[in-house]
């Protein structure tokens, strides 16, 4: 990691810890009872230009490709201010919170006045993202937003994802086909890239992290789930992914981007998950 990298610190005891950096508030390690649940690519990039490939990136204002800007939005390349330095709570829990705002650049690409509150409260074995986004224009505006978490995994194939069955979702590796969830556990094994929509039901994946556990997703107003494993072919066609990191990791990302969230003037937007350890 380059030296100019601003990396801050959530601390709970020594075997349960948080690091993100502020280059997107990109949290790139969750350490719970001593295991490392997130994926961050050897290969990962740190010019605080890029996104770093891993942890779980901010996705605002746009998932996905955009006319006005980068793929993804500005946020998980821009360089977060720390709101709230770590701050550890009787109820046994540490937080910090980190903002965004807009600036002439992003205002050069999307002429709105925002605020981004990203509250990170880390427990023992459990991790909450909350997500608040104000409208602090004189214009109503719109948007879409998702966390793009990367969990590691010792073995993808031997990794099940819950909460998916009978779910309709976006196949977007067969030209955005609209398709149903047939399986009740999926078992990535293919180049994977689907928004299922309406997952409202919570996910267990299972063996995630060097301890193999089951991390349980829940969600408040990311209506969507994302699935994605870039697998052998676009892995190799990433410089910032080892060629067979593939079988070491799976995106699940909660997300409001199926449809766009709208916010009037002087409102906010509220989402939020929780990933536990079980
Ligand atoms: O969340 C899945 C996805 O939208 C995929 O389509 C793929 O593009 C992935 O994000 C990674 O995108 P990135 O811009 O980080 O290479």
């Amino acid at each position: 990691m380059a030296s100019s990298q601003s990396v801050v610190k959530l601390v709970l005891d020594d075997t349960n810890c948080v690091e993100v950096n502020l280059h997107g508030a990109t949290l790139t390690s969750w350490v719970a009872e001593g295991a490392d649940m997130i994926f961050v690519s050897e290969k990962a990039v740190y010019d605080n230009k890029k996104a770093i490939r891993g942890g779980v990136p901010v996705i605002f204002p746009q998932f996905g490709a955009w006319e006005l800007g980068p793929q993804h939005g500005f946020a998980r390349i821009s360089q977060w201010k720390v709101q709230q330095d770590p701050i550890k709570h009787d109820n046994g829990s540490v937080s910090a919170v980190f903002r965004l705002c807009d600036n002439e650049d992003t205002r050069k690409m999307w002429n709105h006045k925002f605020q981004v509150d990203y509250r990170i409260i880390l427990w023992k074995n459990k991790l909450q993202f909350s997500l608040q986004v104000d409208n602090k224009g004189d214009q109503p505006f719109t948007f879409t937003t998702l966390l793009h978490t990367y969990f590691r995994l010792p073995d993808v194939s031997k990794t099940t994802i819950s909460g998916l069955s009978n779910l309709e979702y976006i196949d977007k590796v067969a030209n955005g086909e609209r398709k149903t969830e047939q399986s009740g556990l999926l078992t990535v094994n293919c180049f994977t890239d689907r928004v299922y929509l309406k997952a409202s039901l919570p996910h267990d994946i299972t063996n995630v992290g060097g301890n193999q556990k089951t991390v349980h997703v829940t969600k408040d107003n990311f209506p969507d789930t994302v699935v994605w494993n870039p697998w052998a072919d676009k892995a190799a066609g990433m410089s910032d992914f080892g060629n067979d990191e593939y079988h070491n990791m799976v995106c699940v990302e909660a997300g409001y981007v199926s449809e766009s969230a709208s916010l009037p003037v002087g409102q906010s937007f509220h989402a939020s998950q929780v990933l536990e350890v079980l």
